[in-house]
């Protein structure tokens, strides 16, 4: 088979951002789009010659067709094996644990996340390093430069492997090993949570569960360690079928989203399953439900956090524990009870590898629906959804008694995101600019019931290697133990999404069954009237709460 040299010019727009590179399907299937990035990365790869490493995806819309690509150009770049899940199926948290356990060069992963998908949706390329965690920010920062200057990249003519056929492969001088998705993970999992305990949950047919797999990645994972390995009757998974247009779902694990899981979990008790659970388009989030009540991500956080020692992985309890900017500083009151180490890193998953690296934290998680351990380097879906049922088996309660007494414990952070999509670009950057200009002067001023205490805009000095990450987000910190955090998304395809993330303590126990919505309108309200969001966007509502 030739190795084809195809000369090329650099598209402007391939920067990395918050997760990896993500953009239309249609952006991508630009002529040399996808193999500009591709090669890119392969020239900011140390040590590319005969290097292993994972591929797969999500299963979306193009996923088939990139990954033949990426075959090609891996084997034309001299890689030397590439392990690769069947169908071209890989969830986001497998991936992680494939470069760990087989300690590969790294690992590349097709996904848009939750974005939707199909041949109008979202497409995306995430490149991950040695230790199973997504590349920092000086790898991607290189390969954005690299794809600046191409003029070139390389791939075999010809040639393809069946991908569904789990074996080995030989294209051109590279091995490429298709093995079974599912496996290694499942393996892992019951090295860290209570197995036998979990089955005993399903034994006698009493406790009733649904886990909604979107219609994504992990449907083939949920139905393999829920149904066969644990035992819960088999419709507990729905949509566990990974389609390439998610069946024309959003897969988005929220409470807007996961429609059909929310509708069967909010109804009247003896027809509401106990315990409800999604997972998004490459399995690395998850939403908690009990009979009719949500599980923040930020309180899960919390819970785990003070429940870690519970789980057979983790018998030696929580080392430290480390969230994004924005989650809710529950988790904080936890650290601080426990007397260990609480991080606040900025948004995204690859600020927590060298803190879990470094041993300093053993735990961590993001309002975006995101919580994840020491076992891999990337957040779990599924596993935080196990780490739950194992909770529930082993203290014989419900989730919402089990939050409840969360509350009682700690008192309970009020939290609520709004998002506004779709924004004229320069309109969302200048509603933040002025924030920003005016961030010195808001410290005493009044705004409803809040009086600012502080404002700044965050940055991150990694504790470990010493970087420093600016401009991570405006955070404003009320008197009234409220916060109101404000950035703009780094996952979006379509203009700007502005984040607003709002949250108030409550340490009266009185006041812990109130909406979250209601509880925390004076502060939206507050809100507001800072921003001017609808004045300068026009927007009178955010288009998605959480
Ligand atoms: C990604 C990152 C997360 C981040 C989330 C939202 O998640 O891995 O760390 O919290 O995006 O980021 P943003 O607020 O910038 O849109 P995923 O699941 O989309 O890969």
């Amino acid at each position: 088979m030739d190795i084809l040299t195809v000369a090329t010019t650099p598209f402007t727009d391939q920067r990395p951002g918050t997760s990896g590179l993500r953009k239309k399907v249609r952006r991508f299937q630009t002529p040399h789009y996808l193999e500009n990035f591709v090669q890119a990365l392969f020239d900011c790869l140390p040590q590319r010659e005969g290097a292993t490493l994972v591929l797969g995806g999500d299963g979306r819309h193009y996923n088939r067709e990139a990954i033949g690509v990426i075959l090609r150009m891996a084997a034309a770049n001299g890689i030397g094996r590439i392990l690769l899940g069947a169908g071209g199926l890989l969830s986001t948290p497998a991936v992680s644990n494939l470069i760990r356990r087989h300690r590969t060069r790294g690992g590349i992963i097709l996904s848009a996340s939750h974005n939707p998908g199909g041949p109008d949706g979202d497409f995306g390329i995430k490149f991950n390093i040695d230790n199973g965690g997504p590349a920092p920010e000086a790898f991607t920062e290189a390969v954005y430069a690299r794809t600046r200057e191409i003029t070139e990249y390389r791939i075999l003519e010809s040639g393809e492997v069946p991908l569904d056929h789990p074996g080995e492969h030989t294209l051109g001088g590279m091995t490429v090993t298709i093995i079974d998705p599912v496996a290694d993970y499942a393996a892992l999992m019951e090295t860290l949570l209570d197995f036998p305990r979990l089955r005993s949950l399903f034994d006698t047919g009493a406790f009733r569960m649904v886990y909604d797999a979107m219609h994504a990645v992990t449907g083939p994972y949920a139905i393999e360690i829920l149904e066969h390995r644990l035992g819960a009757p088999a419709d507990t998974v729905i949509h566990g079928t990974p389609l390439p247009d998610f069946g024309g779902g959003h897969p988005d694990p929220n409470l807007v989203h996961a429609r059909e899981l929310v509708q069967r979990l909010f109804q009247p008790a003896p027809r509401c399953p106990d315990f409800g659970a999604a997972s998004d388009g490459d399995g690395d989030r998850n939403m908690i439900l009990g009979c009719n009540f949500f599980v923040t991500p930020s309180d899960s956080l919390a819970v785990l956090a003070a429940n870690l020692h519970r789980l057979p992985g983790y018998r030696t309890g929580l080392k430290g524990v480390a969230r994004s900017l924005p989650t809710s500083r529950a988790v904080d009151r936890v650290a601080a009870a426990l007397g260990v180490e609480c991080y606040e890193t900025p948004t995204g998953w690859k600020f927590f590898g060298n803190l879990l690296d470094a041993g300093r934290i053993n735990l961590c998680g993001e309002e975006s629906f995101g919580t994840g351990s020491d076992h891999l380097r990337e957040k779990d879906g599924l596993w935080a959804v196990l780490c739950w049922l194992n909770l529930v088996a082993e203290r014989q309660q419900s989730v919402a008694e089990i939050v409840r007494e969360h509350w009682r414990n700690f008192g309970r952070d009020f939290y609520t995101r709004h998002d506004y999509e779709a924004l004229d670009p320069d309109v969302a950057r200048q509603l933040v600019d002025r924030l920003r200009d005016r961030l010195g002067t808001l410290p005493g001023r009044r705004f409803g019931d809040f009086t600012v205490a502080s404002a700044d805009e965050f940055a991150y000095t990694d504790p470990v290697d010493g970087s420093v990450s600016e401009h991570q987000g405006l955070r404003l910190l009320f008197h009234q133990e409220a916060r109101l955090v404000v950035r703009l998304s780094g996952t979006g395809t379509e203009g700007a999404t502005l984040r607003l993330y709002l949250e108030q303590y409550e340490p009266d126990i009185a006041r812990h069954d109130a909406d979250a919505n209601d509880y925390l309108a004076p502060l939206i309200h507050a809100a507001g009237e800072i921003l001017q969001v609808e004045a300068l966007t026009g927007r009178s509502a955010p288009d998605v709460i959480t």
